[in-house]
């Protein structure tokens, strides 16, 4: 790994916004549901912010990303209005699905967001079939499949890798290990030590990276995309990280044993990531002090505008769920 491309001053500092406001956004929702205001299955992300934040760095508005219920993480690193998510958070009109989605549905196709999806795995054929039109199309397009350590055995990952790896399409599946299914661990779930180990049955490359640690998943996910944009086919990408809370706001994870979860949390990448820049002379205290007080204001006008939207209206019931309007 030490002769991956490394992320410069720039894009560093880039991945730390990104970073800082997947962070307090987290935050700021679970804030909104304890206090009552918002009724949802939410999917905390808190722990793997740098993840989603190296991949948007390598990415442009034309790619595509395809996540799970766990997913407002890549969402928000690569543009996702604040405002659309917050109305949809809400379930108001000026939601990204008009409010009818909810988090687990988030999705913004004019920058790439394809799809949420509450159906573990299913990000990964929906990934290959963009990928597969991407290359149809001829533009240099790339499709990210991001998905969990327990997506990782589900029959779709089979199939997925294998037609991907069988067509050479410009497909990143995008493993974000942190080493939880819901309740069980990753070591009780499956056999391999590394998921990256399967890539070689597929006949693609394959990779274990430490998702928190910004060069590490920088480099590994631009060689991937290189690759893919070269048209040379496919990556999978294991990115080990860990979550900070259970698997949804109300899960205690008592099944997770302390001493791990304490020596994850001093872990911690984000302030890990705000120290470092301060230490490479990349930004000063005031300088970070004065963006994350721009995305806290940010994060404020979103929850006002989200709120501020109207509920939708009866008729909105069925419009956009079914291919053809029921009587
Ligand atoms: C096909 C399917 N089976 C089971 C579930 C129930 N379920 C929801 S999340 C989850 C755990 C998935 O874990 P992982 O893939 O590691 O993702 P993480 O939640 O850790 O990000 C399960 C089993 C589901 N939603 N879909
Ligand atoms: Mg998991």
């Amino acid at each position: 790994m030490s002769n991956y491309p490394k992320p410069d001053a720039a894009t560093l500092l880039a991945m730390y916004k990104s970073a800082a406001l997947i962070r307090l956004n987290d935050e700021r929702v679970i804030k909104e549901m304890t206090a009552g205001r918002l009724m949802m299955p939410f999917y905390s992300t808190q722990g793997q912010e740098i993840i989603p934040s190296a991949v948007a760095a390598n990415l442009t508005d034309e790619d595509y990303i395809c996540t799970i219920y766990r997913g407002t993480h890549d969402m928000l690193a690569k543009g996702f209005p604040l405002e659309a998510l917050w109305g949809e958070l809400a379930g108001r009109v000026n939601g990204s699905c008009k409010g009818k989605g909810g988090p687990m549905h988030l999705t913004y196709p004019q920058k790439g967001m394809m799809v949420t999806t509450g159906i573990v795995g299913s990000s990964m054929p929906i990934a290959v079939g963009l990928g597969w039109g991407a290359k149809l199309k001829g533009k240099g397009q790339v499709s990210v499949a991001n998905f969990g350590d327990g997506a990782a055995n589900i029959g779709a990952f089979h199939e997925s890798l294998n037609l991907a790896a069988l067509w050479d399409l410009p497909v990143i599946f995008l493993c974000q290990n942190n080493r939880y299914a819901e309740h069980t661990s990753f070591a009780n779930s499956t056999r391999v030590k590394n998921i990256s180990m399967r890539a070689a049955g597929y006949g693609m490359e394959g990779v274990t990276v430490n998702g928190n640690d910004p060069d590490e998943i920088y480099g590994a996910v631009r060689i991937a995309v290189e690759r893919a944009r070269a048209g040379d086919g496919p990556t999978l990408i294991e990115a080990m990280t860990f979550r900070f809370n259970g698997h949804l706001v109300g899960d205690a994870a008592g099944y997770i044993p302390r001493d791990e979860l304490a020596d994850c949390r001093e872990k911690d990448p984000v302030p890990a990531l705000r120290t470092r820049l301060i230490a490479d002379g990349i930004a000063n205290e005031a300088d970070l002090a004065g963006i994350e007080a721009e995305i806290k204001a940010a994060i404020e006008t979103a929850v006002a505008a989200g709120y501020a939207g109207a509920l939708p209206d009866i008729a909105e019931l069925k419009r956009d769920v079914f291919a053809y309007e029921l009587a």
